[in-house]
């Protein structure tokens, strides 16, 4: 078998970074795509210089009106629309992650596009299967896996939802990067949405045992179809059990990616891996 297919990671995957769907697209403009943000993220992402980078995308205006429109988190009913539902919502987020690789090509990065339908399954919403082998045959190869958020198959239910935050937090337990972000669309965790309420404030570090309680009191849209804040903490919490540090920044500010990759200080939540 030539060296680059084999089963192990040569090197160490020196970032996993989650683009939220909430920084490159419009999050309440249907299919709409910010590409200033998004240009920007993939300029930063390339001059950061790293050369074991994993990347997922989420679904923004793309993948989750379309997955409340066709009820796609709810029971399998087998009718011709939540089945229609089901090919409409996967082309959205194809289209999505087309504009994600053009925009990362451009600056110069060399990708390998992985959509989870074909390589991950669930059971009731919760991971049952997942196909690794093409992630770790890209980073030996020096190419950039992208994935995203996407709708996959699901045992007990047909089809579910899977959130680029649970892929987030399965490769990172796989793969064990050197660290783990989020780009969102605020300045990081706050013990409050900051949207509604101004005057609350910015966790800046924290240990899994002080954010945990946090969770039940976070508050999230009925727009999103995948738990929005409150599951992305439950994830960020088992990537750092598994070790791995986990900073959520703000990708709309210009720089914080940037320097949450090149391990500069950045303002941002850090959740500190468990030792
Ligand atoms: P997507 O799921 O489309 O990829 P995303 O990963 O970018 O989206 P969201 O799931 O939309 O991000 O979560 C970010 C949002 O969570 C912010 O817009 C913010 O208003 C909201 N939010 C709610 N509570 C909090 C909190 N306590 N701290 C930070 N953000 C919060
Ligand atoms: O935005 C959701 O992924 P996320 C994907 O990462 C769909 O939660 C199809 C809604």
């Amino acid at each position: 078998m030539p060296q680059y297919l084999k089963l192990v990671l040569y090197m160490r995957v020196e970032a996993i970074v989650k683009l939220g769907g909430s920084v490159i697209t419009a999050k309440d403009k249907p299919m709409i795509v910010n590409n200033r943000a998004l240009n920007r993220l993939a300029s930063e992402i390339s001059a950061s210089e790293l050369e074991k980078i994993v990347i997922v995308h989420g679904g923004g205006s793309f993948g989750h009106p379309l997955a409340l429109k066709y009820k796609l988190n709810e029971k399998f009913t087998g009718s011709e629309e939540q089945i229609a539902g089901f090919t409409i919502t996967h082309r959205a987020m194809l289209k999505l992650n087309e504009r994600v690789l053009e925009a990362l090509g451009r600056k110069g990065l060399k990708v390998a596009p992985l959509p989870p339908l074909a390589f991950a399954t669930l059971a009731s919403g919760s991971l049952k299967s997942m196909f690794y082998e093409p992630f770790i045959n890209a980073l030996n190869m020096n190419l950039t896996p992208v994935t995203f958020g996407d709708i996959v198959f699901d045992s007990d239910r047909g089809f579910s939802i899977v959130s680029g935050d649970l892929l987030m937090s399965e490769l990172s337990r796989k793969l064990q990067p050197l660290k783990a972000i989020f780009t969102i669309d605020v300045d990081g965790l706050y013990v409050d949405d900051p949207k509604y309420n101004p005057d609350v404030e910015l966790i800046t570090e924290a240990t899994v045992a002080e954010v945990e309680p946090l969770l039940s009191r976070l508050r999230f849209k009925s727009s999103d179809a995948t738990g929005g804040i409150r599951f992305k903490l439950e994830q960020a919490c088992r990537i750092a059990c598994a070790g791995i540090d986990v900073y959520i920044v703000n990708g709309l500010k210009p720089g914080r990616l940037f320097k949450a990759l090149k391990g500069e200080k950045v303002r941002g939540t850090l959740i500190k891996g468990v030792r």
